[in-house]
């Protein structure tokens, strides 16, 4: 169904890492290029959101990048500008006094949706879609949360992504070419390749060990960043994009930071994948390939509970012996626990883990997709 063009404003501030500006940049271009929405993404912090986006030039406080009004979100002194008829601020951040004036300004009032973090919870369920009356402003707000039930808005995913990766999976060409592009010999027949964005992670220290010495060859595809600090001591040298790297039966390519399809690409290429926080962690998903998920840690391992309520989701179609080995080996990889001891097994039971990563991304795409949703339930607000 198509849906008249509105004006949207996305609020992102940056607080540390991708995964704010991640998923607000993603949120836009899927507004503006399939629903044909005019957006305005305001942003605190260019240089990070250049690192996804090579084409945005960070000295600009307004530019248009692939059909989005991208605009630095000033620390003082916001510019005075009508508010849009969508306004979306990310994960909670406080929107600037001059546009809640702008708002209280507009007739009729905007629709103002906060958009929350993803969680499996179950509570999530229950506090999608709730209105928040801001007396104080006289305006109303709804919270949207992304989620892996039919009761939530959803996870964001392009259109046509499924079948591109489908596509790509069954090009053996293309992924050689790829594998060559990225500086890689190609593929031996028994050779595991796995890509690994996570944190910081002790857990990464046996599993280095596990992969020197194990009887598969491994090549591990780091991008660049928060995870060499975990691999630097094992190498006894500084890492850095572009380094390729040989220890036993494991070699480590370290990657420059792409952009988001690049980074499609790796996970769709990979045989399993190790992600992080929010936006990889759902790419991931899509990838249709194993992974692991390193959590963003929370204060008084928050982040724990969290994480056993995706599993508890993710695992319960699984056969026992291999929904406690997943299961395992996320906990372990999230606690520096012994993720190693789990590898063997773990290498085993990949076909049919792969399986399940396949049918797990069909059944949550049948759930329905978040920027649709969200399209969906503004329109019905602002009718
Ligand atoms: O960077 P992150 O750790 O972001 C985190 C989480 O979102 C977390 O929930 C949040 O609370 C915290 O930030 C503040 O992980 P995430 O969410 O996976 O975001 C990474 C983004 O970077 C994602 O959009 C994919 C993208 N990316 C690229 O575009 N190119 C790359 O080469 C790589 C490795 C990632």
């Amino acid at each position: 169904m198509s849906h008249p063009a509105r004006t949207w404003d996305i609020f992102c501030t940056v607080i540390d890492n991708f995964g704010d500006i991640g998923v607000t940049w993603r949120l836009a271009r899927q507004l503006a290029h399939e629903h044909g929405q005019t957006v305005r993404l305001w942003v605190d912090d260019l240089a990070s959101f250049a690192r996804l986006c090579p084409g945005l030039n960070v000295t600009l406080a307004e530019q248009q990048v692939a059909g989005i009004t991208v605009r630095l979100w000033p620390r003082d002194g916001f510019p005075e500008v009508d508010a849009a008829e969508v306004v979306i601020e990310a994960f909670a951040c406080s929107l600037p006094d001059a546009y809640l004036s702008a708002m209280q300004q507009r007739r009729p009032q905007p629709a103002w949706y906060n958009l929350e973090y993803l969680s499996a919870e179950d509570w999530v369920d229950g506090c999608h879609n709730l209105s928040s009356p801001q007396p104080r402003l006289g305006l109303m707000k709804r919270f949207f949360f992304p989620g892996f039930s039919a009761e939530t808005g959803g996870l964001l995913c392009e259109a046509g992504l499924l079948e591109a990766r489908d596509a790509w999976q069954a090009d053996e060409a293309a992924q050689a070419a790829y594998w060559q592009t990225l500086g890689l010999p190609a593929r031996r027949p028994d050779e595991l390749r796995i890509s690994v964005f996570c944190y910081e992670a002790d857990a990464l220290t046996g599993l280095v060990e596990a992969w020197s010495q194990g009887p598969t060859p491994v090549t591990a595809l780091v991008p660049a960043g928060r995870a060499l600090s975990s691999l630097a001591p094992l190498f006894d040298q500084p890492l850095s994009a572009g380094l390729l790297l040989q220890r036993g039966q494991l070699t480590v390519k370290i990657l420059p930071f792409t952009d988001q399809s690049g980074y499609d690409r790796l996970l769709w290429s990979c045989d399993a994948n190790i992600v992080r926080g929010e936006d990889s962690f759902v790419r991931a998903q899509w990838a249709a390939r194993p992974f692991v998920w390193h959590i963003y840690p929370q204060d008084e391992g928050a982040h724990l509970v969290k994480l056993d309520a995706f599993l508890d989701r993710y695992l319960a179609a699984l056969p026992p012996e291999q929904a406690t080995l997943l299961g395992n080996m996320n906990r372990a990889f999230n606690t520096g626990a012994d993720a190693a001891a789990l590898w063997p097994s773990f290498t085993t039971a990949l076909p049919e883990l792969k399986q399940h990563a396949q049918a797990w991304a069909k059944q949550q795409r049948a759930h329905g997709e978040l920027a649709g949703q969200l399209v969906h339930n503004a329109e019905n607000w602002l009718q």
